[in-house]
């Protein structure tokens, strides 16, 4: 597809602003972001509305916010390519949530394994939010027409109903939204967490030893991968059964270098384990290093932060506007006159 093509379609993703940006969302998510935004309109989003479907302090939130903002551009996003978009601010998020939520039935919600996940880990806090957070996710991508959306594995599930929805959707009524293509990473897809690779890392999870932090200090980074959990193989060989902790690391460092997994496997070749997690922390530090320092020399500049949130809610009502107005007709809504 020439690039002249592209740029007529949509990319959108989005993070929540809770716990520690990590490893995980970067190869999973934020490198590809990076990657895609010259040759798709992009759009990324700060998704706060989804945070509070957890308990936050809503000070701590607040400079989450900004600080997840500041770490995306650190990461590469372009504020003057791409829109980058806090979610409250375009209230049309909800707007179609609750239009869409009357298309999806309780049997697809319940299925949803994140929500399985989360009620596990937030027992106390089992709300109607964290269950129909599915149908928010899909009106964050259909209100902007997104044909592409890159996220981790983890959301394959959510983003099959975001296109269930448009197409259920488009049948009842008539086109309307862009049916997302999910675009996962081949490597990076899936990162563990680094105590127990048998659970994908979490960026909200309380045992800070299982996650590497985009903002963590060399030395900790380095400690972190040194304490992983491997096994007592010798062999450095990419088996994600019965070397769960080992595939993880060589699946990281496959892809912060760029080699694939058997390229890594002979560089490896007759090494020990530790060489692996030095040079894999050493390539960690070298990819954070830059974006830490990026980070922290814009994580000051408010009016910087809130002038590109200004820019990109402008861009991204213009568009959300332009969506609801036609869903709320297609339903059969009457239209408030200086609309028509
Ligand atoms: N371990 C991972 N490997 C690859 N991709 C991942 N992503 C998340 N974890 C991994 C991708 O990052 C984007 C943001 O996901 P999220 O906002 O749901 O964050 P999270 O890290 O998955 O957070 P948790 O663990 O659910 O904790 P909360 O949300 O409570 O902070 C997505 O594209 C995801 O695929």
């Amino acid at each position: 597809m020439s690039t002249e093509k592209k740029k007529n379609k949509t990319i959108l993703s989005g993070i929540q602003p809770s716990g520690h940006l990590c490893i995980g969302n970067y190869v999973g998510a934020l490198k590809n972001w990076v990657d895609l935004q010259y040759e798709y309109n992009s759009i990324f989003l700060v998704v706060d509305l989804h945070a509070i479907t957890v308990r936050q302090t809503p000070s701590e939130l607040r400079k989450q916010c900004l600080s997840f903002l500041a770490q995306y551009i650190a990461c590469g996003i372009d504020p003057d390519t791409s829109t980058m978009v806090m979610q409250s601010h375009v209230s049309q998020h909800a707007e179609l949530s609750w239009v869409l939520s009357t298309l999806t039935s309780m049997g697809e919600l319940n299925r949803m394994t994140q929500f399985k996940d989360k009620s596990k880990r937030h027992s106390q806090n089992i709300n109607a939010g964290l269950f129909t957070y599915p149908v928010l996710m899909a009106a964050d991508i259909l209100l902007y027409q997104a044909d592409v959306v890159p996220v981790g594995a983890d959301q394959k599930q959510h983003l099959e109903l975001a296109r269930d929805l448009a197409q259920r959707f488009n049948s009842r009524y008539s086109p309307t939204f862009s049916v997302p293509e999910p675009y996962i990473p081949k490597s990076g897809a899936r990162v563990m967490s680094l105590q127990n690779p048998m659970k994908k890392m979490s960026k909200s999870d309380d045992n800070l030893n299982n996650l590497i932090a985009l903002l963590d200090p060399p030395d900790v980074i380095t400690r972190k991968i040194k304490r992983a959990v491997t096994d007592s193989g010798t062999d450095i060989r990419y088996d994600e059964v019965s070397r769960p902790g080992l595939a993880n690391l060589i699946s990281l460092y496959s892809s912060l270098s760029g080699m694939d997994i058997p390229t890594v496997e002979n560089h490896f070749a007759g090494k020990q384990y530790s060489v692996l997690k030095k040079d894999l922390a050493d390539l960690i530090v070298e990819t954070l290093i830059p974006i830490q320092e990026t980070y922290h020399s814009i994580i000051q500049d408010k009016d910087y932060l809130e002038s590109i949130l200004f820019n990109g809610a402008n861009t991204a009502k213009y568009l959300a506007r332009r969506t609801m107005s036609k869903v709320y007709r297609k339903v059969g809504f009457v239209v408030p006159k200086k609309e028509k």
